[in-house]
């Protein structure tokens, strides 16, 4: 929904300074906007009752401007997204709704427990699911900063659900960023995926929770979501584990994995629990000093909902808990070090450069190449190759 919110840590882009805005060009480039919204076939009367006297949220265009410069520990994440709080709250509005919860799980395959988990991550189960006009919102963004292509295609989204019916003008609330309702849709996503669960013609997804549910399940069904095949597991890997098969491309059978000494970290064996020939990849999401997991398909449902690995995480975790099982992580999570700010992510790849390993563009962004840049100096360095950008790595390559 909001990859870019939370992946904005993950790959940063230079911060951008924009000047002030005069309201003048604004009217200018909405005349424009219309021009281009009437060719996708809104009609007059929508843009009317939508544009007419726009005008730019300065608070929008100010948070729209911020990057942050540190990102955070995916343990400090976690810590808040999975709190004694969410989970408490989590177990009480799922049985709150547990008539419904069932009914949407069977006729979406998707297991309730994780719609509830995306709930109560995007929008603390219905508590704070933003406030902002949708329009408004997304208009400064389509006018001017650095995501004027995702506010213009929201925008013109946005239009078409009044155009459609689905909402009114004055009931597309949201976030800043234009993420609306109870599991913060955007408008493409909403207009692809929302479903209207009760038959009244709307899609509701800021009021009906039949509304909300269906169409956060049916967008992970979409996704590839299967029930009962589980999100993953947390695994304990053998002494002598070849950190290269923690790689995003690598998929393996669970009786491959097993084979290779992966072992589930409690409860029963990977094999018992898992049908044997289901294929997993493994992630180390702070590198071989932090717990490692097996995940499979469901995962990278949970995944296209918001293209973050804490967030996809978060989103199993807290599911166990709502679910009644512990979504506790058994291995500790390297605390004492951190991620590295965008600067000394561009020295890490430097030092890389200079050491005779190609990383790629010195841009910061630790992609593929880095990663395997990295991996081969950890390789001839002697120390475990995980290819995971931290403080202490820095701290040794420099
Ligand atoms: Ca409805």
């Amino acid at each position: 929904m909001k990859n870019w919110l939370i992946a904005m840590g993950a790959a940063v882009a230079a911060s951008l300074s924009v000047a002030k805005a005069e309201p003048a060009d604004f009217d200018r480039w909405l005349q424009g906007f219309r021009a281009e919204a009437s060719a996708a076939g809104i009609s007059e009367s929508v843009l009317n009752e939508a544009l007419t006297g726009l005008s730019i949220n300065p608070r929008v265009y100010e948070l729209n401007d911020n990057q942050p410069e540190f990102s955070r520990g995916i343990w400090d994440y976690l810590d808040s997204a999975v709190s004694p709080t969410r989970i408490n709250n989590g177990k009480t509005n799922y049985l709150e709704n547990q008539r419904l919860f069932t009914l949407i799980e069977n006729a979406y395959g998707v297991d309730a427990e994780i719609i509830a988990a995306i709930w109560g991550l995007e929008s603390s189960y219905g508590a704070i699911m933003g406030d902002y006009d949708a329009i408004q919102a997304l208009a400064t963004l389509a006018f001017e900063g650095r995501r004027t292509g995702y506010g213009r295609s929201q925008l013109i989204g946005a239009l078409k659900i009044i155009q459609h019916g689905y909402a009114s003008r004055d009931e597309l609330k949201g976030s800043w960023a234009g993420a609306m309702g109870h599991t913060q849709f955007i408008p493409t996503t909403y207009l692809s995926y929302a479903v209207d669960h009760d038959g009244d013609g709307k899609r509701d997804i800021w009021s009906n929770l039949g509304d909300v549910f269906a169409s956060t399940a049916n967008y992970l069904s979409v996704s590839g979501y299967r029930a009962n095949e589980r999100w993953g597991v947390e695994v304990k890997l053998p002494a002598d584990f070849d950190y290269a098969l923690a790689d995003s491309d690598i998929k393996k059978a669970v009786v491959e994995w097993a084979a290779g000494g992966v072992e589930a970290i409690r409860g029963p064996n990977l094999i018992e629990r898992f049908d044997p020939n289901m294929r997993g990849r493994l992630i180390i999401p702070a590198g071989a000093r932090g717990p490692a997991f097996i995940v499979f398909d469901n995962f990278g449902a949970i995944l296209k909902y918001n293209r973050s690995t804490a967030y996809a995480l978060a989103v199993s975790l807290l599911s166990e808990e709502i679910a009644g099982r512990s979504g506790a992580v058994v291995a500790s999570w390297p605390r004492d070090d951190r991620p590295l700010t965008l600067e000394e992510r561009k020295a890490l790849q430097q030092a890389l450069k200079d050491r005779g390993f190609d990383p790629g563009p010195v841009d910061g962004i630790i992609g593929a190449g880095t990663k395997r840049a990295l991996r081969a100096w950890q390789k001839q360095a002697g120390l475990p190759a995980d290819g995971y950008a931290s403080a202490t790595v820095l701290e040794a390559l420099r």
